[in-house]
Formats: structure tokens, C-alpha cells, sequence
């Protein structure tokens, strides 16, 4: 499989989507939604959505009689996934936590916009992700006809909700913005192994498993199915994670696109600076391993670990 060519359709098909749920830059507000979409359209590899649209089209071959897979209405989601993912960078580069002026190889958004657009930015971000996610319901009544001919409205409803439960959970106090937190507490303080895979787990891992989640539940998944897929995204997450420690370490501005030596600048205690690289690059190489098996499992996913196993060596 030539995985380049595959990951950049993917892209492409992300950022065409992206660009049919952005708002139109007008109306009196219009700085906040240039910076809005500034912040989106300015890179990013587009990871969590890829994610979420290869575990829909897993589960619709596994469980859809109708084998023409219907993608356009996962689309509010891939939207919303990378628009939480997106503020939280915004945010994130702020004065009041990294205070970075380059991210995705260009100028951050705070930066770019001034502070009091960057915190609005990141705001009308999140915001806007619940205003795309709920595209996803249809309306019957307003129709008079089911939407879609594989599923009726109400159950094809109660999916978008059980994704919409899912997506600002995993997002929020007990996911990524709990993570955040105890990362921000932390800093400057030695941290147990414990305390590390608490910040990984919610801070990182919690919107990458979600993102396969939503997918799976989207395509018809069962309880039993999300209980299996969670370590998926645990692993896939940790690996990503430490993975980003290393080339914090060991890359370069240019090929990342934002600063290097940002955790060390930061007081930042990182997986790798407790079990330094070579401890590192081998746990990359395990959770990597874990996570190729439980894909492998699943008919059709040759591109699911070949992406897992390019994760593993990514360079930006
Ligand atoms: C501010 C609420 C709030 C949360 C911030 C996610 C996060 C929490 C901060 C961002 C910085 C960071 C180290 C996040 C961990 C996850 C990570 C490595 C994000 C970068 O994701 P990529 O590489 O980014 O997918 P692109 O630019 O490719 O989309």
C-alpha cells in the first residue's frame, strides 16, 4: 500500500469537508471568525478525523447491509472533532500556558490575531464544533421521509447522540481539559509514572480515542464493540504522545513547525525526560505493537496499522 498517497487523499477529502462547514468571514464579528479559521485552515496533519472516517467505514462493512457506504453524514463530525482539537492548540500556545508564537509552521493564532482573539478563537471553536456536530441529526418531520435509506431517523438519531454524549465528554473535565489541568498544576514538579499516564491519558489519548469512538458508534457499533476499541485508542495515544516528547527533543523547528525544546523551556517533566529517549523510542515501539495487533483484527484495516506503524516514526 502506498500509505502517502492514501493519508493525502484522506487529507484532501478532510479539508474540502472542513471548508463546507466553515463560517463565511461577515458581519460585525468577522475578525473572530478570520481568526477562527485562520487557526484551522493554517496545516495540521488532520489525524483525528482520519481516524474517526477509517473506524465508520470498519464498522459499516462489518454491520451495514447496505455496502455502499454513505460518508457525507459522518461529516459534522470529522468537522467538530478537529475544531476541539484545533481550539485546543489555540489555546494551549497562549501566553497564559506555553506562550508560543509558532504552530503548524506559521504564526499561532494569539500571535497572529492578539491575545483577546486567540482566547475568542479558541471559544468560538469549541463552540462551533456543537453547532456542526448537530448537523449530523436528521429531521423527519420536516422531511416527512427517513433521511437515509439503511436506517431510520430515530435510530440513525440516537447514534448522533450517543456520539455527541461521547465527543464532549471525552473533551471536557474528565478528559482532555481535566488533563490539561493537572499538566498546567504539575509543571516545574517532578511527576510519578502514574501522574504521567493520568496527563497522557486525558490530556492526549481522550481525543484520539474518541475520534475512533465516534466512528465506530456512528457505523453501528454495540457497547461490547466500544469496550474492545478502547485500548485502540489508549495505545495509539501514548505512543503519539511520547512520541511527541521525543521530537520535542530531537527534531527541528522547520521539520515540526513550532518550536523545539518547548517542554524544557516549559519545566515540563515528559515521559522521556523521567526514562530519557532510548526507554522512550522502545515504549513507542510496544504501544505501537499492541495497538497493529487489536486492528489486525478487524477485516479491511491495512490502512489503520500501516498508519499506526508511520505514528510511530512521524516527523511532525
Ligand atoms: C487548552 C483545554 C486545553 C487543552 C490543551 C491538547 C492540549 C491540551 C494541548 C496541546 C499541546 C499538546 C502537547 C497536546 C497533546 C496532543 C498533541 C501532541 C497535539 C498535537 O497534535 P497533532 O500533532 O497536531 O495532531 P496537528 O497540528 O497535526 O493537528
Amino acid at each position: 500500500m502506498d500509505l502517502k498517497k492514501e493519508l493525502s487523499e484522506r487529507q484532501d477529502y478532510i479539508n474540502t469537508v472542513l471548508s463546507n462547514f466553515l463560517p463565511d468571514e461577515e458581519g460585525l464579528q468577522e475578525t473572530v471568525i478570520k481568526a477562527l479559521n485562520y487557526s484551522i485552515n493554517v496545516g495540521g496533519k488532520r489525524l483525528r478525523p482520519i481516524l474517526m472516517l477509517e473506524s465508520y467505514r470498519l464498522f459499516m462493512k462489518k454491520y451495514s447491509k447496505d455496502k455502499s457506504v454513505c460518508e457525507e453524514r459522518i461529516e459534522p463530525f470529522l468537522c467538530a472533532i478537529e475544531m476541539i482539537h484545533t481550539y485546543s492548540l489555540v489555546h494551549d500556545d497562549l501566553p497564559a500556558m506555553d506562550n508560543d508564537t509558532l504552530r503548524r509552521g506559521n504564526p499561532t493564532t494569539h500571535a497572529k490575531f492578539g491575545e483577546a482573539m486567540g482566547v475568542l478563537a479558541g471559544d468560538a471553536l469549541l463552540n462551533y464544533s456543537v453547532e456542526t456536530a448537530c448537523k449530523a441529526f436528521t429531521d423527519k418531520a420536516y422531511s416527512g421521509l427517513d433521511f437515509y435509506e439503511d436506517i431510520d431517523d430515530a435510530s440513525w438519531n440516537l447514534r448522533v447522540s450517543k456520539a455527541m454524549k461521547l465527543l464532549y465528554t471525552r473533551a471536557g473535565i474528565y478528559g482532555m481539559i481535566g488533563g490539561q489541568t493537572v499538566d498546567v498544576e504539575k509543571t516545574g514538579l517532578p511527576l510519578s509514572k502514574d501522574e504521567v499516564d493520568f496527563i497522557y491519558e486525558l490530556k492526549t489519548c481522550a481525543l484520539i480515542s474518541v475520534s475512533i469512538l465516534i466512528g465506530a458508534v456512528l457505523g453501528g457499533a454495540d457497547t461490547k464493540d466500544l469496550a474492545e476499541l478502547e485500548p485502540l485508542g489508549y495505545y495509539i495515544g501514548m505512543a503519539f504522545q511520547i512520541r511527541d516528547d521525543i521530537l520535542d527533543i530531537t527534531s527541528t523547528e522547520e521539520e515540526l513547525g513550532k518550536p523545539i525544546g518547548s517542554d524544557d523551556k516549559n519545566n515540563k517533566t515528559t515521559f522521556a525526560s523521567i526514562y530519557g529517549l532510548e526507554k522512550s523510542i522502545e515504549t513507542v515501539n510496544e504501544y505501537t505493537e499492541k495497538a497493529v495487533r487489536i486492528a489486525s483484527a478487524f477485516e479491511g484495516a491495512e490502512f489503520l496499522q500501516e498508519l499506526i506503524k508511520y505514528l510511530a516514526s512521524r516527523n511532525n
